[in-house]
C-alpha cells in the first residue's frame, strides 16, 4: 500500500513537470533568404506565421496585434514581423520601448540564463515613427556583437506597420536543419499616439512568464530550423486559356490553311 501511495505521488509529479514545460509554446521556421526591405518575400510563406497577441496583465486596449515568420540559412536568422496598429506613436522615443516598437529575443545557449552571461540577445527595433533614425536597443552577450551587423526595416503598411529584422547566427553557433533554439517575440504598443508612453505589452508566448524575457530566457518559446522551403506553384497546362501568343498561332495556321487552298486551287487552274 505504502508502494503503491509512492508511485501515486511520483506520477503526480511527473504530471505536474509535464504540465510546466509545456507552457513553452513550438514554432517553425523556414530556410531561406529574403531582401530585408519591410515586404514580405514569398520565401516567409513556408514559414509558421506566430500570433503575437497575448495581452501582459491585460493593460493594452487589444487592439494592437501582430504576426511573425522566421526564416534562416547558415548566416543569419530572418524575422518579419507584420503589426496591426490603428494609431502610430507621434514621434521616435530615445528609449524604442516608450514607442512602438517590436522585439525579438533569441537564445542560442545550450541551457537557458541570464541574457548576459549566454549566448542570447534582445533585439528592439523601432517601427516607423517619425524622426527614427536606424539603430537598435537591447542587451545580452549575442546583442553584444550582433547588433553591429544586425539591420532591420520599418515601414507603415495599410494596417499599421511591418518590421524585417537580419540578425547575423555570429561565430559562436553553427546552424542545422532541425535545431531548436529560444525565441521570443513581443510588441511595445503606445496606444494613445503619444511617445513617450506604453501602454501596451503583447507576447507571442505566455505574456506574464516572458515578461523578464529581457533578463532571462528561463520562459522562451522554442523555434525548430527546419529544411522546409518556399515553393512557387507551378501553372496547370489543363486550366490555362489562350492568351495573345496562341492567339497568334491559330491565327498563323488558319493562314496557311488558306495558302494551302489557294495552291490547290493554282493547281487545277494547269
Ligand atoms: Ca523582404
Ligand atoms: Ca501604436
Amino acid at each position: 500500500m505504502k508502494k503503491l501511495g509512492s508511485l501515486a505521488l511520483a506520477a503526480l509529479m511527473v504530471t505536474a513537470l509535464s504540465i510546466s514545460a509545456s507552457a513553452a509554446n513550438s514554432y517553425k521556421a523556414a530556410t531561406g533568404t529574403p531582401t530585408i526591405d519591410g515586404k514580405m518575400d514569398d520565401a516567409y510563406k513556408a514559414a509558421e506565421a506566430i500570433s503575437i497577441s497575448n495581452n501582459l496583465k491585460s493593460a493594452g486596449d487589444g487592439k494592437t496585434s501582430g504576426t511573425a515568420r522566421v526564416l534562416w540559412d547558415d548566416k543569419n536568422i530572418y524575422v518579419f514581423f507584420d503589426i496591426t496598429d490603428p494609431i502610430l506613436s507621434d514621434k521616435a522615443a530615445a528609449t524604442y520601448w516608450q514607442a512602438d516598437s517590436v522585439e525579438f529575443f533569441l537564445d542560442l545557449a545550450a541551457a537557458p540564463g541570464d541574457i548576459t552571461t549566454i549566448n542570447a540577445g534582445q533585439y528592439t527595433a523601432q517601427g516607423p515613427v517619425p524622426g527614427a533614425e536606424f539603430g537598435w536597443n537591447g542587451r545580452g552577450q549575442h546583442w553584444d556583437t550582433g547588433s553591429k551587423t544586425a539591420t532591420y526595416k520599418s515601414v507603415v503598411t495599410d494596417k499599421g506597420y511591418a518590421v524585417e529584422m537580419v540578425i547575423p547566427w555570429g561565430s559562436n553557433y553553427t546552424p542545422k536543419a532541425d535545431a531548436v533554439i529560444g525565441v521570443a517575440f513581443h510588441i511595445n504598443s503606445d496606444e494613445d499616439g503619444k511617445s513617450g508612453t506604453r501602454e501596451g505589452e503583447y507576447f507571442a508566448g505566455d505574456a506574464a512568464a516572458q515578461e523578464k524575457a529581457w533578463s532571462s530566457t528561463e520562459a522562451y518559446d522554442k523555434l525548430t530550423l527546419t529544411s522546409e522551403r518556399y515553393v512557387a506553384p507551378v501553372e496547370q497546362e489543363e486550366t490555362k486559356t489562350p492568351d495573345t501568343a496562341d492567339m497568334g498561332l491559330i491565327a498563323a495556321i488558319a493562314s496557311l490553311a488558306a495558302s494551302g487552298a489557294a495552291v490547290l486551287n493554282l493547281k487545277k487552274r494547269k
